[in-house]
């Protein structure tokens, strides 16, 4: 397009339809009224939340599905400050989410008036990139480069707006998108990497992030097959390889696959394909410190600076996942394997401890730990690692699962096995409760064919619950699976390892979530029989057809797993005589 004359809004909301945009997340504010005026005539679903933390992890959730920007905007002041939790977790999550922020007009900055904070600061360390529109002639030129540079550094942008620049007259072109390519990385670190991957007897591959992310599936299982190398998958990446191949060894870290920790352990040499290898994936787990310190490993990442950072690499290569993956296979072709040798070895030896996992999951009913046995004692409810297994057979083909940071959620690790990338949303590592609701909102709305399934402790569904209006109102379905198990038990459970089962503030009271459901206008289902939950599930999913949203309650017992960061607590040591009591005991 040439250049024309516009408005500013014209020109914003043309920039958003060039970048293909479909839905904004948020929520209406005087701000930005003129531009949403014409959203329906551009062609974009505006979808009215709750609130604009759910309005940013929509946002998430449907660039994570789709790998397209997700995009939220919200009222300067107030509703720009809800976006903040959620734009910090996208950021962990490397979603391009754009985060369009209205600010005070430029003629009242720093008067004090209405719904004004510096808005830039607030977000200037959980972005990769902020735009200023610092004249409305730059609108499309600004708007254009917050889209742009979120693909480019796969993470959230901001997109800051002094609302009077939405008016007025400017000469402009609408920019058409940057699309640039990462490549596989430097042709000489890839043949550093391809001549330890040859010399390797015994190659295990971490499928990261970056698999899912460049579309690097079928890449990673070439080159797995060329090596006849376990994958296992970085943390809350269980949907990086498919969970049916004879390779795969399921996921890395906490409440992980103890067959991939078995089978890792044995590595010589470790690639890791787009992952960072984040520190909290790699701690020991089920007391194994499975991490082969004395492997030589290869990393792959198209960000530099996570190469390297926590984990001392041999080969670092700057590239995109798929590119490299092909890269390593073309490369593989021309030499003789080592690992040819011990093919057949490794691949019983991968038989057997996924055999063995699958034994032990299937026998493991509940926690073993003295609080534990006490408490599911006097309870008729349902353990939760039953009822996590009950859903993972009855989960439907082509589920989005994710799940919030809790107890019960971590535990779902071991119990979420994927075929297709682009199904598995963790609330990854900026850990915040009350993701996984909004997130799959989101991820519904970009993929409305797929069933939409979330995982949500109780507590974590107090903050989150109040999107069910979003589900219902926009007939954007979803089942949400509560966990009720009366307590943030995440929590709880270093009250009980380190504080002689002291418990302050972790007991809840909960209404009967599934009569709030009704009451807000979706279906609402309290399960107490295991054998409810699979058709539950089933009957739920297939109800998302009707639109029709459903919370099943899951009533739990009180047993908790393996805590999060027992890594990071210490027993209590107090020293003045008022407090003595509460001097470390059992730990
Ligand atoms: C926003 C936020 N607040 C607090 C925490 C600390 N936290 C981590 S897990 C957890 C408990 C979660 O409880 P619930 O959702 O009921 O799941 P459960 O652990 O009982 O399975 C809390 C409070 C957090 N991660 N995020
Ligand atoms: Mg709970």
């Amino acid at each position: 397009m040439a250049k024309q004359r516009m408005t500013p809004s014209e020109a914003f909301v043309e920039t958003l339809v060039s970048q293909g945009v479909t839905h904004v997340f948020g929520i209406v504010g005087s701000a930005y009224m003129d531009a949403l005026d014409l959203f329906p005539t551009a062609g974009i679903r505006f979808v009215p939340t709750v609130h604009e933390q759910g309005a940013a992890h929509m946002a998430d959730g449907f660039s994570r599905v789709s790998g397209k920007h997700g995009v939220c905007i919200a009222q300067n002041g107030p509703g720009i400050t809800n976006f903040v939790t959620a734009i910090a977790a996208a950021y962990w999550a490397h979603s391009p989410v754009v985060a369009i922020t209205p600010e005070a007009g430029s003629l009242g900055v720093g008067l004090g008036g209405f719904q004004e904070t510096d808005q830039l600061p607030i977000f200037s360390k959980i972005t990769k990139y902020q735009a200023h529109v610092n004249s409305p002639a730059r609108m499309a030129e600004l708007t254009a480069r917050a889209f742009d540079r979120a693909h480019l550094e796969l993470g959230p942008t901001q997109l800051n707006i002094p609302r009077d620049y939405f008016y007025g007259d400017v000469e402009c072109e609408i920019p058409a998108p940057l699309k640039i390519s990462r490549g596989p990385g430097a042709s000489a670190d890839l043949d550093a990497a391809a001549k330890l991957l040859s010399e390797a007897r015994f190659p295990v591959i971490i499928a990261g992030g970056g698999v899912v992310m460049s579309n690097g599936a079928a890449a990673l299982v070439a080159l797995a097959e060329k090596l006849g190398a376990a994958v296992v998958n970085s943390y809350l990446h269980n949907d990086s390889f498919p969970a049916s191949h004879a390779l795969a060894c399921g996921p890395l870290g906490y409440h992980g696959s103890k067959a991939a920790m078995r089978v890792i352990a044995q590595a010589d040499v470790v690639l890791a394909l787009g992952s960072r290898l984040g520190p909290f994936g790699t701690l020991p787990q089920y007391g194994f410190d499975y991490w082969p310190a004395n492997a030589k490993l290869v990393q792959v990442d198209a960000d530099p600076r996570v190469l390297g950072l926590v984990k001392k690499t041999h080969v670092a290569v700057c590239g995109d996942a798929r590119e490299a993956a092909e890269a390593l296979t073309a490369r593989l072709a021309q030499r003789a394997l080592a690992g040819d040798v011990t093919r057949a070895e490794r691949a019983a030896t991968i038989a057997r401890e996924k055999q063995r996992w699958t034994e032990e999951r299937a026998s493991w009913d509940h926690e073993q730990d003295a609080w534990s046995v006490r408490e599911m004692r006097g309870s008729a409810y349902l353990h939760p690692r039953q009822a996590l297994r009950e859903l993972e057979a009855a989960m439907p083909e082509g589920a989005m699962v994710s799940t919030d940071i809790g107890n019960i959620c971590q535990i779902a690790n071991s119990y979420l096995r994927f075929e297709r990338p682009r199904s598995m949303f963790g609330a990854m590592m900026f850990g915040n409760c009350g993701y996984a609701f909004p997130a799959m909102i989101g991820c519904k709305a970009a993929a409305p064919e797929r069933p939409a399934i979330c995982y949500v402790g109780d507590g974590a569904w107090g903050m989150s619950f109040g999107e069910l209006l979003t589900c219902v109102r926009e007939k954007l379905p979803v089942t949400a699976v509560v966990f009720n198990n009366q307590q943030w038990g995440a929590e709880k459970k270093n009250q009980v390892d380190f504080y002689d089962d002291r418990f302050v503030g972790v007991n809840l009271e909960n209404p009967s979530w599934a009569n709030v459901a009704r009451s807000l206008g979706a279906h609402g289902v309290t399960i107490e029989k295991l054998s409810d939950v699979g058709p539950a599930l089933r009957d739920a999913c297939a109800a998302q057809r009707d639109g029709r949203t459903t919370v099943l309650e899951i009533m739990v017992t009180r047993e908790l797993g393996d805590p999060f960061r027992r890594d990071a607590l210490k027993p209590p040591v107090r020293h003045l005589a008022k407090y003595a009591a509460l001097n470390a005991k059992k730990a």
